[in-house]
């Protein structure tokens, strides 16, 4: 069986009906993406760039000369960019990620750009243990923009910190961006866009379920629901049924009641305190923290010594 038909019957057999936020990102919901991160309403992925821009010579002095820059996720974008462009002299940078399209496309058009660098493409699942190509001795910098470290819990959250501590060991540093506390009607707006483009990207969950696991979901059978959560100060995103119904997936099939919702993405926001104590934890120092004039997004950058 694979991972996404066991993933989403076990989580449609679960109590508390979900589907890991990862299945978000087929070819359709990455494009999707790409456009909830130019909508009016979703300041994280601007509001991170443009405190990459005001303080690119800071985070360079940060990461200091001849860094191993490693970053988790495919980086073909600006934030990247951004970063080799103004880091001193990195020695290295390597991509680590899932699907082999996108890590080649992203090397390769990064490499063309920066010709100084050598670059590692690493296929890897970089919430799991992986082996980077480098010598030990390499001073690793790691790089997880985004704040897609808001989409794990706290728990997981803290592993996953401090996997990324043992991967670049005693010298090293991590360059993170966190989505910070806000007004929730800030919040609610970026998750509820008036172009309702995020709630297409959730309910292509269902079309990706019918196309890739023989699944029979009738999208006008289900609704788009976020909203804040204050006590676990997430964004808690979920497909609501309207109706009974009962949807089959395969072979296997789930009954819904009128207002049941499956859970299809938590995204945590942290005050600065809270971040660097969960950091800290994980066995960081905070070094640095960047934010914009609101104090929407933190850039934040955690050493190990
Ligand atoms: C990728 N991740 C940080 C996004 C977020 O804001 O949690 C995913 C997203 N979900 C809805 N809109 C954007």
């Amino acid at each position: 069986m694979n991972d996404f038909r066991r993933d989403v019957i076990e989580g449609l057999s679960s109590q508390t009906k979900y589907i890991p936020s990862k299945y978000f990102y087929d070819a359709i919901g990455s494009d999707l993406f790409e456009q909830i991160t130019r909508l009016p309403e979703y300041y994280p992925t601007r509001t991170e760039i443009q405190i990459m821009k005001d303080h690119a010579a800071d985070v360079a002095e940060q990461i200091g000369p001849k860094a191993t820059i490693v970053e988790y996720g495919s980086g073909s974008g600006l934030k990247t960019q951004l970063l080799l462009k103004h880091a001193n002299s990195p020695q290295r940078y390597a991509a680590v990620e899932i699907s082999e399209s996108s890590l080649q496309a992203s090397i390769a058009a990064l490499r063309e750009r920066f010709p100084g660098i050598e670059f590692h493409p690493v296929l890897a699942d970089y919430t799991r243990e992986f082996t980077l190509p480098f010598t030990k001795d390499a001073r690793k910098v790691v790089y997880f923009p985004g704040s897609t470290i808001g989409n794990f819990k706290p728990g997981p959250a803290m592993e996953f910190l401090k996997l990324i501590r043992s991967q670049v060991g005693d010298e090293g540093g991590l360059l993170i961006g966190v989505d910070l506390k806000k007004d929730p009607a800030v919040l609610h707006a970026a998750y509820n866009d008036a172009q309702d483009i995020t709630a297409e990207f959730n309910l292509n969950l269902l079309d990706r379920m019918n196309r890739e696991l023989g699944a029979d979901f009738v999208r006008a059978d289900f609704d788009h629901y976020a909203f804040y959560n204050p006590y676990e100060g997430r964004i808690e995103m979920h497909l609501v049924s309207r109706e009974y119904q009962t949807v089959n997936v395969g072979s296997d099939s789930f009954d819904f009641i009128p207002g049941e919702p499956i859970v299809t993405e938590y995204s945590y926001k942290y005050s600065p305190k809270q971040f660097q104590d969960l950091a800290s934890s994980a066995g960081f120092f905070s070094e640095s923290l960047w934010m914009d004039k609101n104090r929407f997004f933190g850039l934040f950058y955690l050493s190990t010594n």
